[in-house]
């Protein structure tokens, strides 16, 4: 990368930003939820200074205020391989893959977001990405139609793709040429008032399901949610009402726990918004469309494929004992059952580490550096921690979770439109059609992890062999 060049992090932090300004102000809800979110974070820190040391010195305090995630949903494969090169200008690779049909949706999905360290750090954001699948249109004839519609669109401005060759080819962007991007790239997000379609042919789609509506009436993906970070997702959930806000009836994910693991997450209904759709000649139809929503969410500790294997089995379990589909007089009976459950994962950081449910990240004790043991005698990893000379921190979860998306969509769609599909997904299908494979995220963290120990035991050294 040449010097004059922006460094795709800056790129993805202004975009992040330009993107959170344009939905605070088309959505005044995600407004108030930011308030709500930073009310609840200070008053967290306020009142534990353990947590508040913890996220200083793992640095996570730094992104607490910039973190946020949203979601789009696309409609054909060259839209999905275009955005992957939008966002790889920002630094963001595609993570994981996530197969909604087994919840009755017609999409499958991945997240772009940083892989490195340092790109974490800096801004984490994410886009969880979801790709119409056509094929699960029953109706031949609306199925035609609407691969028709979306030929015919097209959701970047010309200047946005001219700038992603651009990139390519010079190796990056100039702080002018990045603004300028960041001004395009965002169009692709906004949201449209004018339907692409007639009202006729909107409520078709929308008895397909309303998905699919969502995808095909307009001339873009708008953003449809934006999710700032919180530290105490029950304080927030608990507080919405207050604020004139409704959530969902139940947070998705694990339950409370004094350690905690993967993802919480919890959302208010899409709002119902005034369309205009076409009627020919010039003339439109008014009427109204439910995409856009608000939603938080908590991370914890990134599991491994140990660890979320137990996750998965006591989380079905639960699902089991409790229906929660709709009732949300069932709500509290399904998060005392949750909590039950969830006994029976650990729920102490150190036998999370030495039972290798969880990812850590290992550092060098400013005791251990002063002293390097390890140049002495040969000493075991575990007899370093044990005399203070190695630390470890959770590695926070930067993924999603297949149940809980499929939770939120459901709760935005609605609960009647759960569907079985019998065309199984392919992650080949969806791979071919963004260009590239998906990165495996466990790979990411166990990475990460490894990485942390070998530096750590060098500051503890040298030479670091030495431990048995
Ligand atoms: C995406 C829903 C999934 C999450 O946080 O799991 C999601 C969508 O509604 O397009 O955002
Ligand atoms: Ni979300």
């Amino acid at each position: 990368m040449a010097k004059q060049h922006v460094r795709p992090d800056d790129i993805r932090d202004l975009f992040s930003r330009a993107m959170s300004d344009m939905y605070r102000a088309e959505v005044p809800q995600y407004q108030t939820l930011l308030e709500l979110v930073a009310d609840v974070n200070a008053e967290t820190l306020r009142h534990n200074a353990r947590l508040r040391a913890e996220l200083e010195r793992t640095g996570e305090i730094e992104r607490l205020a910039v973190e946020r995630h949203g979601a789009i949903r696309l409609g054909t494969a060259e839209e999905l391989f275009n955005i992957r090169r939008v966002f790889a200008t920002m630094g963001m690779q595609p993570v994981g893959y996530y197969d909604l049909s087994a919840a009755g949706l017609p999409v499958h999905s991945t997240a772009f977001r940083p892989v490195t360290e340092e790109g974490l750090r800096h801004n984490p954001f994410r886009i969880f990405t979801s790709l119409l699948r056509l094929e699960l249109i029953d109706d031949l004839e609306l199925r035609d139609q609407a691969a028709e519609i979306l030929a015919a669109r097209r959701v970047f401005t010309p200047r946005t793709l001219e700038l992603v060759d651009l990139s390519q080819t010079e190796g990056g962007l100039t702080r002018v040429q990045a603004e300028e991007f960041v001004r395009e790239a965002l169009e692709t997000f906004r949201w449209h008032k004018n339907a692409t379609v007639d009202l006729a042919t909107y409520q078709k789609l929308h008895k397909a399901n309303r998905l699919i509506a969502d995808i095909i009436s307009f001339n873009g993906p708008h953003i449809n949610h934006l999710t700032p970070r919180t530290l105490d997702i029950d304080a927030v959930q608990s507080t919405m009402p207050r604020r004139g806000i409704a959530p969902k009836a139940v947070i998705e994910g694990p339950p409370r726990r004094n350690c905690p693991i993967l993802l919480r997450q919890t959302s208010f209904k899409a709002l119902e918004e005034q369309i205009l759709f076409r009627k020919g000649a010039g003339e439109m139809a008014p009427g109204t469309h439910a995409a856009r929503f608000g939603e938080i969410e908590q991370r914890g500790v990134a599991l491994t494929s140990k660890g979320r294997d137990l996750y998965d089995t006591l989380l079905a379990a639960a699902r089991r004992d409790v229906r929660i589909e709709g009732a949300d007089r069932n709500s509290f009976t399904y998060e005392s059952r949750l909590s039950e459950r969830f006994r029976s994962f650990p729920d102490d950081w150190d036998e999370l580490r030495r039972s290798g449910l969880a990812f850590f990240r290992y550092s060098a004790t400013a005791a251990g550096v002063a002293s390097k043991p390890l140049t002495l005698l040969p000493i075991t990893a575990e007899e370093l921690i044990a005399r203070g000379f190695l630390r470890f921190d959770p590695i926070v979860y930067e993924d999603f979770l297949p149940a809980s998306a499929a939770g939120i969509f459901q709760s935005n769609l609605g609960n009647d439109e759960k569907k079985l599909y019998d065309i199984q997904s392919s992650q080949e299908q969806f791979e071919a059609a963004l260009g590239i494979a998906v990165r495996n995220e466990l790979e990411l963290y166990a990475q990460a992890e490894r990485v942390s120990l070998e530096v750590a035991l060098t500051q503890l050294g040298p030479p670091y062999d030495g431990v048995v």
